[in-house]
């Protein structure tokens, strides 16, 4: 019941923290923190129950780690998965030779005829491992799996990033970069 009650409050950490910091009436600096003081106060005015406590329970056991403080705690921030353009600074990386995407049958039409856009968010998600991109995939209903040409990707001079939890982040994914896995 309490892990059912914090990952309903995670969630709306992290639409805070991604998407919408208005939705407390709190702002995110260029690099994407929050005033901690302020997002509890924050939370609390909307009648949810919080507190320190709490929130660093939530940082500390959140199963995707999704959030950072920064040294003295002053602060939080998501560590990837925004919409708003801030700059999380992301460490720029050479990626490993595959890397995986998962998504929803639904949209392979539109990604075999536009390949791989952020749609949403400021980034492409990829997943080191099939297993993590079917759970990705999930989440918008029957999945599928691209498996990633990231090295070829990246020999071509594309970029790409690790965010502080290990998520997997490019600009865009060219369809010729991709092929369906049969899974
Ligand atoms: C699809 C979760 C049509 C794309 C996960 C995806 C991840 C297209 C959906 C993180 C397209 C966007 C992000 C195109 C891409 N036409 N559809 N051209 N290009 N798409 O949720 O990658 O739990 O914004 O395939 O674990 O599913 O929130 O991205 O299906 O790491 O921490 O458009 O969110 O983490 O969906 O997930 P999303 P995502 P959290």
């Amino acid at each position: 019941m309490k892990k059912m009650k914090n990952d309903s409050l995670s969630k709306f950490i992290s639409l805070i923290l991604r998407h919408h910091p208005e939705a407390v009436n709190i702002q995110l600096d260029e690099h994407g923190w929050a005033d901690v003081e302020e997002l509890i106060a924050g939370i609390k005015k909307t009648g949810k129950r919080i507190n320190r406590e709490l929130l660093e329970e939530i940082v500390r056991t959140d199963q995707k780690q999704r959030y950072s403080f920064n040294e003295d705690k002053t602060l939080i921030r998501a560590n990837q998965g925004h919409s708003i353009s801030v700059d999380v600074e992301l460490k720029e990386l050479e990626p490993p030779a595959l890397l995986y995407h998962g998504t929803a049958v639904g949209f392979l039409d539109s990604i075999q005829k536009e390949g791989l856009k952020p749609m949403g968010r400021l980034y492409v998600h990829l997943s080191k491992d099939v297993e993590t991109a079917l759970n990705v995939g999930r989440r918008h209903g029957k999945p599928v799996v691209l498996k990633i040409r990231s090295g070829d990707m990246y020999r071509d001079g594309q970029l790409f990033y690790m965010s502080e939890n290990g998520v997997w982040l490019t600009k865009r994914v060219d369809t010729k970069y991709f092929q369906q896995m049969t899974i």
